[in-house]
């Protein structure tokens, strides 16, 4: 892995661009060391909605923390998914908006955030920010900032840390490092996915890491809900050219007791046509308003989608949240998709 943490650019400053044209990250690992080397106690957290990759990565960073003998806590706005529950030490994250009473940090550590607001935390803003994400909309809005866009998952810079550091990576670390990359690069199928994705994970396996287990845990673990919940949305699946969509009611999450979490991923069955280049799944919550998933492949970007609902995202996945009722919030996706598809097309023809 090459090291760019010499790399320094004025605070405010989006970013240097190196040779390649590649955003260069601020200020870098070593800054990062060298702040949590100065300090004592940390509150730790990630992004509201938490996935794999902020659940894995925030659970590994914390026992890396303990071994370099610092005080640390870990929170997050939400609860974690029922599916990385069962990683080690899931049980000691504290799930608040608000930091405890008497927690004092010397330093705030946010992982995948690209400004505080993401984390849902409040009385945070003015403490000592350390900012670690991997996000193409990655923003250096803390007071020490890593941000690395070659990363594969914010867990292949946690564990970069850990060797700086010169923590011994025990198989507990490893585990939720492995559950991390596993999760966020799609089980190696994302693009992004290289050889030095596969180096990190055999390095976790030897590490103690298992890979068996752990993709029980992911993908074979499900609750029945969630199944149901899918079955329900597969009954809705329409096609329109390049174009895939399904929905949910909210009398269905109601008649099969499914949570929010039990649509996650349903997205996925409409993009994994042959021929579908664009996905949406609409989720109609219980305040009547209507939330959006978008997937895509090929070279189409829905982040610009998502953007004009007032949402955001990546390019090849992004959400929003629109006014229901659903065939109309599903009206507007679908137009606005035609019209990033093809500004010529004719209405109605994707
Ligand atoms: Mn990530």
């Amino acid at each position: 892995m090459t090291d760019r943490t010499s790399q320094r650019s004025s605070p405010g400053e989006r970013g240097a661009i190196d040779t390649q044209g590649r955003k260069m990250p601020i200020d870098g690992l070593a800054a990062v060391l060298d702040a949590i080397q100065q300090r004592e106690r940390f509150l730790l957290t990630s992004h509201c909605r938490p996935d794999g990759d902020a659940v894995g990565s925030l659970l590994a960073l914390w026992m890396i923390l303990k071994e370099m003998g610092k005080r640390a806590d870990m929170q997050l706005c939400d609860r974690v998914p029922l599916i990385y529950c069962t990683l080690p030490c899931a049980e000691q994250i504290r799930h608040a908006t608000t930091l405890a009473e008497g927690l004092q940090p010397d330093a705030v550590i946010l992982l995948e955030c690209d400004s505080v607001e993401r984390s849902r935390l409040q009385g945070v803003e003015d403490e000592f920010l350390i900012n670690i994400d991997h996000h193409t909309s990655g923003n250096p809005f803390a007071r020490v900032n890593w941000i690395d866009t070659d990363a594969s998952a914010v867990a292949e810079m946690v564990y970069r840390l850990a060797l700086a550091a010169e923590v011994r990576v025990t198989p507990p670390m490893a585990t939720c490092l492995y559950t991390a990359l596993l999760s966020d690069t799609g089980s190696f199928c994302y693009e992004g996915t290289c050889a030095g994705t596969f180096a990190l994970a055999k390095e976790l396996v030897e590490l103690g890491a298992n890979p068996s287990r752990i993709a029980e845990d992911l993908y074979f673990s499900n609750p029945l809900s969630k199944m149901q919940l899918l079955g329900a949305a597969l009954t809705t699946l329409r096609c329109e050219g390049r174009v895939a969509s399904l929905w949910v009611a909210q009398d269905d999450m109601a008649r099969l007791g499914a949570s929010e979490e039990d649509c996650l991923g349903i997205v996925n069955y409409a993009i994994g046509i042959s021929g579908v280049e664009v996905a949406v799944f609409l989720r109609e919550m219980p305040d009547g308003r209507v939330r959006v998933s978008l997937r895509s492949k090929s070279n189409v970007r829905v982040a610009q989608v998502a953007e004009q609902f007032g949402g955001g995202g990546h390019e090849n996945a992004s959400g929003c949240t629109l006014d229901g009722p659903l065939d109309s919030a599903m009206e507007r996706v679908l137009a606005e998709l035609r019209r990033h598809l093809d500004p010529h097309a004719v209405p109605g023809v994707a």
